[in-house]
């Protein structure tokens, strides 16, 4: 193998359990974690934020590109922007683009155009992706895997939020095109994913849902 880059010792994590019992707890946290459409307006410190970005950070990405860009929201007013941009989006959506089927299977959610939470959360975060690299050091400026790159930082970002105790949502107003517009962003990074967090209001419910078995999701080859 070649290399132009130096190679270091990789020094490696070592849980406190035994892995059988690491992964069990692991694995009984994240059965905990829900999508929380209704939030209490009591505020997460920034440094929370910082955190949680910063491990969503470390995923890995096509050729280390970290096509991703992070955009934290706190202020009313952009909240509000935001908030009245994707509600006019959704309700395109369900007055006319939603098929009969999709309402259908949206129907056990109990979603509408309605999304105050988009100005309740304390902070939303917008995902977005980039398909240039632009950091001024870098000798090329492609991307590579894109969505799965943000797709697994997404993924490390929602599990950081639910292990600092926190709720969140993945919502996708559809498009998302006013999101660059209202974050000033330039055309090469492209929104992915409007997650608010925050804790949840004192009267949080949540549909009454069930996750596939393990049996279902799992295939042993050759048992
Ligand atoms: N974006 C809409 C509709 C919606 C679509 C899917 I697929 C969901 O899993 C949930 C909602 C909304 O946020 O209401």
């Amino acid at each position: 193998m070649t290399s132009t880059a130096p190679h270091l010792p990789y020094r490696p994590y070592v849980p406190e359990l035994p892995a059988e019992d690491a992964s069990r707890r692991f694995r009984e946290v994240m059965q905990q974690r829900r999508s929380v459409r209704f939030f209490s307006d009591r505020p997460v410190p920034r440094a929370v934020i910082e955190n949680i970005i910063a491990a969503a950070g470390t995923a890995p990405s096509g050729a280390n590109k970290q096509p991703w860009r992070f955009v934290a929201v706190q202020d009313p007013a952009t909240k509000k922007a935001i908030r009245a941009a994707a509600e006019e989006e959704e309700r395109a959506f369900y007055e006319r683009r939603a098929n009969e089927e999709w309402l259908r299977d949206l129907a056990p959610l109990g979603t509408d155009e309605h999304k105050p939470f988009l100005e309740i959360a304390p902070w939303l975060i917008v995902v977005f992706k980039m398909v240039r690299d632009d950091r001024p050091d870098s000798d090329t400026d492609q991307v590579y895997y894109i969505n799965e790159s943000v797709g697994i930082a997404t993924g490390m970002l929602l599990t950081a939020i639910h292990l600092a105790g926190l709720v969140t949502l993945t919502h996708t107003p559809s498009p998302m095109k006013f999101l660059s517009k209202i974050l000033g962003r330039p055309p090469h990074e492209r929104p992915y994913l409007l997650i608010p967090v925050g804790y949840p209001a004192e009267d949080c419910t949540v549909p009454n849902l069930s996750r596939k078995a393990l049996d279902e999701i799992m295939v042993v080859h050759g048992d």
